[in-house]
């Protein structure tokens, strides 16, 4: 038997809170429901290149809509539009639509985990163009700078958090492909339940998500535990250049370097959980080149340096710990450039 997320014996909390504690309105979430319950098509967007939040926060909610009968859309704005391998599990792809074939101007779009409007990628011209945006995310850096209503929570550990809110006041239920992509986004964004973000809330939540039957075991090897060969070569290539210089542990990956073992872009998330573990460290970096020449900077923090203010002030954002943005300068330049903004946190 699959549990309901409205058999809860208690009131609605947002977040293990009272709903007049969330940092969500009510007021928000009645005209979220409102302005979906009207709605014949839900046109769905997250950030480019997703990340487990991301798109499984977008495809959980998309079963939800297309259940209560929407036709649904659901896509991200890459160039190259491609489910990044480790999330080619998530079930409800079918779902996906590449960029060009979402609608131009939808009536109601909503989007999740993207923090900027820049972060929307080629379907930032929908957005400006939709009647509604719903903006769905916990990003601090989230300055509400697009979309006409948002269901922003800083507090919350994962955009899969407000995800499972929404389904939850929309009526829905949580089955394993629900649950399989809610505990997607929950255990990307609090590190597997290691990360300060990681509360009694989203243990709970994580309850009621293996409580449907899904597999943690299998999750967790397509999330973390596998790769080509060729990701050991392209790491042994960035772990021999590696430099640690005054508390900032730093090196990059170039597509050269992935080119020589065909080794796509999205495989190289894992390479600053790597860098990370440096104890002399307090922030660490790694530019990794994406496809179109353009250096995506992923940095993280062990709690001293808000790198999210540092990747802010270079044009990106995220979060206190773990943050990033995109360089179109050289390496040499970006590093000149992120020392500097380092210095001034
Ligand atoms: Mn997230």
């Amino acid at each position: 038997m699959t549990p309901d997320v409205r058999d809860r014996a208690e009131p609605p909390r947002v977040n293990g809170r009272p709903p007049d504690e969330c940092a969500v309105p009510e007021a928000a979430w009645s005209r979220a429901l409102h302005l979906i319950r009207q709605a014949d098509e839900v046109a769905m967007a997250c950030h480019v290149t997703p990340d487990g939040d991301a798109l499984g926060s977008m495809l959980a909610v998309a079963f939800t809509l297309r259940s209560m009968g929407k036709r649904v859309v659901t896509s991200f704005g890459d160039h190259h539009f491609v489910v990044p391998r480790l999330l080619r599990f998530l079930p409800g792809q079918e779902m996906l639509v590449p960029p060009e074939e979402f609608p131009e101007s939808p009536d109601l779009m909503v989007t999740f985990d993207s923090s900027t409007f820049q972060r929307l990628g080629l379907l930032g011209a929908s957005t400006a163009r939709a009647r509604e945006v719903i903006v769905v995310d916990h990003h601090p850096s989230n300055e509400g700078e697009f979309g006409t209503l948002s269901l922003i929570d800083s507090t919350a550990a994962a955009t899969a958090m407000l995800a499972e809110e929404l389904i939850y006041r929309l009526g829905g239920q949580l089955d394993r492909d629900i649950a399989t992509c809610l505990y997607a986004g929950l255990v990307t964004d609090t590190g597997s339940f290691r990360y300060s973000t990681t509360t009694p809330a989203v243990h709970h939540m994580a309850a009621r998500l293996v409580a449907t039957g899904l597999r943690t075991d299998e999750i967790a090897r397509e999330l973390w535990d596998r790769s080509p060969f060729g990701y050991l070569k392209v790491l042994a290539g960035a772990l021999a250049r590696v430099t640690l210089e005054d508390g900032l542990v730093w090196t990059y990956v170039s597509q050269v370097d992935r080119a020589a073992y065909g080794l796509p872009y999205s495989e190289l998330e894992g390479v600053i959980d790597i860098l990370r573990r440096t104890d002399e460290a307090e922030v660490s970096v790694v530019l990794k080149e994406d496809d179109q020449g353009y250096w995506q900077v992923s940095t993280r923090s062990k709690g001293n340096v808000d790198v999210a203010a540092v990747c802010a002030a270079l044009g990106g954002g995220g979060h206190h710990n773990a943050a990033g943005y995109t360089s179109q300068d050289s390496v040499k330049d970006t590093m000149v450039k992120f020392r500097r903004e380092l210095r001034k946190a």
